[in-house]
């Protein structure tokens, strides 16, 4: 952590710019990932930094997609992997589902020491991408996933996403749900459900929601039947415009 004090008025903002870059420090997060987060903090300056309603729209559609899978799967990157590991830990406690490293700029090394930064935050298993195991409708290296974890999920979670594979796996019949700052990305418009926050507030509002787990599991059509995607992403592009 650097020496920022606690009083200045960018604390927060400081203090997740320091975690991205002890992630890049500890091989887990991508050098690239540094320019993913300066373009997440410009799209969280215009929302003011706060969760709106929009957002907490999603959040709650989304809560209900997760505990209504058969079989949900949490992808992770580098940048999630630094920003809420122990959210994401908890996460696929709540759901029963497994966290699988999936990670757009290849590298193996960092594949493993995202799955060691798990389970030093109390993951008990990571699946990892499987050479053998691929997606169709994709090139990019996010083709590669575990047979048991992302091929086989009916709602994946893929925060923080690039487009791509958000699009192949729709193609492939899944649902998605992301949490993406930029409400204009084809990840925000392609996936099922879209938060659009930073994934650092968003995660404990999900947590939150998905705590009293006990209601009857519903049908993800008629789950998406109560919430617009595209409805909820003019919201929140029109309060980056300042009409929010
Ligand atoms: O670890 P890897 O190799 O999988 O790489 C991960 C990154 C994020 C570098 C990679 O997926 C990438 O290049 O992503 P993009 O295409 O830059 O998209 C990242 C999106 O996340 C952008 O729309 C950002 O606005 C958004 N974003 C950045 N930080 C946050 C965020 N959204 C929510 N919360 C954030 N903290």
């Amino acid at each position: 952590m650097s020496d920022v004090p606690e009083t200045h008025p960018r604390y927060l903002s400081l203090l997740l710019r320091d975690r991205i870059v002890a992630g890049v420090e500890a091989g887990v997060t991508s050098i690239h990932g540094l320019i993913a987060h300066g373009r997440g903090e410009a799209f969280d300056y215009l929302l003011g930094e706060r969760t709106h309603d929009f957002a907490e729209s999603a959040i709650a559609a989304a809560g209900a997609m997760l505990r209504s899978a058969v079989h949900p799967v949490i992808s992770i990157n580098g940048n999630a992997a630094a920003l809420v590991p122990d959210e994401l830990v908890a996460l696929g406690g709540l759901l029963g589902a497994p966290l699988e490293v999936n990670i757009f700029h290849s590298s193996n090394d960092r594949e493993q020491a995202i799955r060691e930064h798990l389970q030093g935050h109390g993951a008990a298993d990571v699946l990892m991408p499987q050479t053998d195991t691929t997606l169709d409708h994709l090139e990019s290296n996010r083709r590669f996933v575990h047979p048991e974890g992302i091929l086989k999920a009916d709602v994946v979670f893929v925060p923080l996403e690039d487009g791509d594979r958000c699009e192949a796996l729709r193609k492939m019949g899944k649902d998605v749900v992301t949490v993406d700052l930029n409400p204009l990305s084809r990840t925000a418009r392609a996936a099922s459900v879209t938060i659009v926050d930073n994934l650092v507030r968003a995660m404990p509002v999900l947590l939150e929601t998905l705590q009293p787990m006990p209601e009857a599991p519903r049908d993800a059509a008629v789950i998406l039947s109560h919430f617009d995607n595209a409805s909820s992403l003019a919201a929140a592009a029109d309060c980056m415009r300042g009409g929010g």
